[in-house]
């Protein structure tokens, strides 16, 4: 394929216009095939970008090493450049969209003038979600990193299919990437070029573009993934009426049987793939993964909402993933074809991360030096990932990648919090499920001994990738709460995090939180008991069969701290205040039935 082979017109003058700016040394379409992957996989090996893993220990994987000033998303360069700074809400970061092109794209210095000099512009036309899915979407990615290339063929679909379709005219997100650094005649390359000082992030929703300049790096390159479908598809969702969450899916299947699939929102790093992937201690219950961050979700014609995972890959994080904590994502990373970053080399050629199973007596750090077992610095950078196709994964759902999506009968929220919030909590209504969504947060620093914490809001968890004002958000929530002929999902609040006074976990966490999905489950079937509280319905009984736990660290787990939550309500106030007349009034009525209730 080549740019004189596109028909549509408007394609071409954004294609074309791209490459007049950036004038990359060479443009190559990019057919998600496995020939093209192996040969610029072994390009960036010849380069040095790219280090061949041992085939025995994984099979068809690489490993690769950031820059130091580059290794994790960067939330202080992301920029939502709406018309008006009141759309982006007090959340997000603005930039006028006038001022934000030019910086980026200014013909006399934008910071992408030239800057694909001496590179290759590759053109990744992807699908978020199956393609031909009624849920999914289509963006294309410029962009100068082979690096990107690989990974986006493991994150997305990528397909010639697409192109032709967005040639025929159907709409697509325009991502554009470059790693900030040309390179002059006789230059000599960096293993992870970047522009560390100069990152932009930024995001026009109005126009459905994103402009990324300056990092390599995960969730600022792979522009599919937190940019598109979060932040632009937010946008999209709250314009066309859907759902885009920062959400894993699970399917649950119960020992008769029966099935039901649960979506979950929980911040970053609070065990999202591990519970999207986990293994139930309760026999004869089964948890099957359909994803394990983003879920998009549909009315279907029944009424009920239809999730889809628009990705087709897991970018998980590597430290801390184990045989104990998430044995499927081992099992997946081991079957190989994997991208490993800022992870440490083994002598053997295999990966290393602190946390797994074995510790090597030697290795190479992510830093390239030797490390030797009981080094006091980490072999793996904290943020390390592996980059895994979810086809590999050995509980992945049959129907994972069904384009009707799976019907949602019940919504997770939680966070980390050692004091006051219960083991689970059923909302009562959607309002109030949407207070619980409005109100998730996790402590500041990890509290000790069931001492409250100052508390960090993370609404719905998205509050690094709400595309558009928080309030208008919680308030599009509440819409798809009317809509008539809804059969709406229940919704919870899981806390897994919780301790005793004494500072020990009061909760085992892991496969034991099969425990609380059973609950949940039973609950969506009428077949379950709770006891009605000021802040919800809490387990009668919860399945505590065969669990070597004191009572009182049960009923700690399963009561109401109403002095507790007391002391919470005025930080949801101040939390509230932030939303000023954006703040739905239903969330203000909630929070004062609560505090009414607590106050009894
Ligand atoms: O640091 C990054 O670029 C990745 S962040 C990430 C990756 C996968 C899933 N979730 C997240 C997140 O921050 O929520
Ligand atoms: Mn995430």
């Amino acid at each position: 394929m080549d740019i004189t082979k596109l028909k549509n017109k408007k394609l071409v003058e954004w294609l074309q216009g791209w490459i007049d700016l950036c004038t990359p040394d060479e443009v190559v379409f990019c057919d998600g095939s496995k020939k093209q992957y192996n040969k610029i996989a072994n390009m960036l090996v010849k380069a040095g970008v790219f280090i061949k893993l041992d085939d025995e220990k994984k099979p068809n994987s690489y490993a690769v090493r950031s820059d130091v000033g580059d290794v994790a998303r960067v939330e202080e360069r992301t920029f939502i450049c709406s018309k008006t700074k009141e759309e982006a809400g007090p959340t997000n970061n603005w930039c006028d969209p006038v001022e934000m092109r030019a910086i980026l794209c200014g013909k006399q210095n934008g910071l992408y003038k030239g800057c694909m000099k001496g590179r290759t512009m590759y053109v990744i036309p992807f699908s978020m979600g199956p393609v031909d899915s009624p849920i999914s979407k289509y963006g294309i990615e410029l962009t100068d990193s082979g690096y990107v290339v690989c990974n986006m063929n493991i994150m997305t679909r990528v397909s010639p299919k697409i192109l032709e379709r967005i040639d025929d005219g159907t709409e697509f997100v325009k991502c554009v990437h470059s790693v900030g650094a040309p390179l002059n005649p006789g230059d000599a390359d960096s293993t992870w070029p970047c522009d560390a000082k100069h990152k932009y992030i930024t995001h026009f929703p109005d126009t459905r573009e994103i402009l990324s300049y300056g990092s390599g790096y995960g969730g600022n390159a792979l522009l599919g993934k937190k940019c598109f479908a979060l932040r632009i598809a937010s946008v999209q969702a709250r314009d066309e009426g859907w759902l885009a969450e920062h959400m894993l899916i699970l399917k649950l299947t119960n020992p008769k049987g029966s099935v039901k699939y649960v979506a979950a929102a929980f911040p970053s790093a609070c065990g999202k793939t591990n519970l999207a992937m986990m293994e139930p201690t309760l026999k004869g219950w089964k948890v099957e993964t359909i994803g394990d961050d983003i879920a998009w979700m549909k009315f279907g014609e029944d009424g009920r909402l239809y999730a889809i995972n628009p990705e087709a890959g897991f970018f998980g994080v590597a430290p801390g993933t184990s045989m104990q904590s998430n044995p499927n994502a081992m099992r997946t990373v081991n079957k190989g074809n994997c991208i490993f970053t800022n992870c440490a080399i083994t002598e053997d050629g295999d990966i290393f991360w602190e946390g797994m199973d074995e510790t090597p007596d030697f290795c190479v750090d992510w830093l390239r030096r030797p490390w030797k077992k009981g080094s006091k610095a980490k072999a793996a950078n904290p943020n390390a990932r592996f980059t895994a196709p979810a086809s590999q994964c050995p509980v992945i759902a049959k129907e994972w990648e069904d384009p009707a999506g799976v019907p949602i009968s019940a919504f997770l929220f939680g966070g980390r919090r050692a004091a006051v919030v219960p083991l689970v909590n059923e909302a009562t209504s959607w309002e109030h499920g949407v207070f619980l969504g409005a109100t998730m947060a996790s402590e500041k620093t990890a509290a000790a001994a069931g001492v409250v914490g100052e508390l960090r809001f993370d609404p719905f968890a998205m509050l690094p990738f709400c595309g558009y004002h928080m309030g208008d958000y919680f308030a599009h929530w509440l819409k798809i709460g009317k809509k008539s002929g809804a059969k709406l999902p229940k919704i919870y609040y899981v806390n897994w995090f919780r301790k005793a006074a004494d500072g020990h976990w009061l909760w085992p966490g892991f496969g034991e939180n099969s425990r609380v999905l059973k609950w949940v489950f039973e609950r969506c079937d009428d077949k379950a008991d709770a006891v009605s509280t000021p802040i919800g319905n809490l387990p009668k009984d919860l399945d505590f069969g065969g669990l070597d736990m004191p009572e009182a660290d049960k009923k700690e787990l399963l009561s109401c701290d109403v002095e507790g939550w007391k002391g919470v309500i005025p930080e949801i106030k101040n939390h509230f205040a932030k939303f000023g007349d954006r703040l739905p009034k239903e969330l203000n009525k909630q929070l004062e039935g609560l505090e009414k209730r607590l106050s009894k």
